[in-house]
C-alpha cells in the first residue's frame, strides 16, 4: 500500500458540500482506504479574474492502485459533481489534484509527479504539513514542515476543524 495525498478545491456550488460529498466518494475508492483529513481552509482564489474564494482540504489514502488508475478515479469523481473543464485555473465544483505517490517522480502527459504547484501554494502546504508525519521529504529531498513553515499565510484561513 502506497501513501498518496490529494488535495481537494471548490470555489462553486456550496464547496463545503462538494468537499463533503468528495471525503465520501474517497472513502469508498476500491483497494484503497481514508486515512487521515486535513481541517478545511478557506483560500483567496488563484486565477484568472473575479473568482469567489475556495475551500481547500487535503487528505491521505493508502492505495494499491497505480498512480494513473488513481488519477482516473479522481477524474471520476470530479466529473460525478459536476465538474466541467472550462478554462484553466477557472473556478470549479471540485478540483482533485493527486500531490504525492509515495516517493514517486513522473513526467507525463497525463499526469506529473510531484502536483508541480504544490510548492507554491498555501491551501495545499499548510493542510497538508497539518496531516503529514513529521519529517515528510518531498522526492527532490525538500523537508516539507519547511515549505509550510516559509510560506505566507496571506488569503488563508482555517474555517472547520474536521473534513467530515
Ligand atoms: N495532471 C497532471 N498531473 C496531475 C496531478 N498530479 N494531479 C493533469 C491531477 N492532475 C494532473 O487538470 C489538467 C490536467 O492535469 C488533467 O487532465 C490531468 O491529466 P485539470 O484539473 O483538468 O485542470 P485545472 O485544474 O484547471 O488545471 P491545473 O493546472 O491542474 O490547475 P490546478 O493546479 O489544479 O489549479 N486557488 C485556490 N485558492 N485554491 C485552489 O484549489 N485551484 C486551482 C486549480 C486554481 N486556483 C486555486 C485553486
Ligand atoms: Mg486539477
Amino acid at each position: 500500500m502506497t501513501p498518496a495525498w490529494v488535495a481537494l478545491g471548490s470555489n462553486l456550488a456550496n464547496p463545503l458540500q462538494q468537499l463533503r460529498r468528495a471525503v465520501a466518494a474517497l472513502d469508498e475508492l476500491p483497494g484503497s482506504r481514508l486515512e487521515r483529513l486535513s481541517g478545511i481552509y478557506r483560500s483567496t482564489a488563484v486565477g484568472p479574474g473575479e473568482q469567489p474564494a475556495y475551500l481547500n482540504a487535503v487528505v491521505l489514502v493508502r492505495t494499491s492502485v497505480s498512480p494513473l488508475a488513481l488519477l482516473e478515479a479522481l477524474q471520476h469523481i470530479e466529473r460525478q459533481q459536476g465538474r466541467e473543464r472550462t478554462r484553466r485555473w477557472g473556478p470549479r465544483t471540485l478540483d482533485l489534484d493527486l500531490l504525492l505517490y509515495g516517493n514517486q517522480r513522473l513526467a507525463t502527459a497525463r499526469l506529473t509527479l510531484p502536483h508541480p504547484a504544490m510548492t507554491q501554494r498555501n491551501f495545499v502546504l499548510v493542510p497538508l504539513a497539518e496531516i503529514a508525519t513529521p519529517n515528510l521529504v518531498l522526492p527532490d529531498g525538500t523537508l516539507l514542515d519547511t515549505l509550510a513553515a516559509d510560506c505566507p499565510r496571506d488569503g488563508l484561513v482555517k474555517t472547520h476543524w474536521q473534513l467530515r
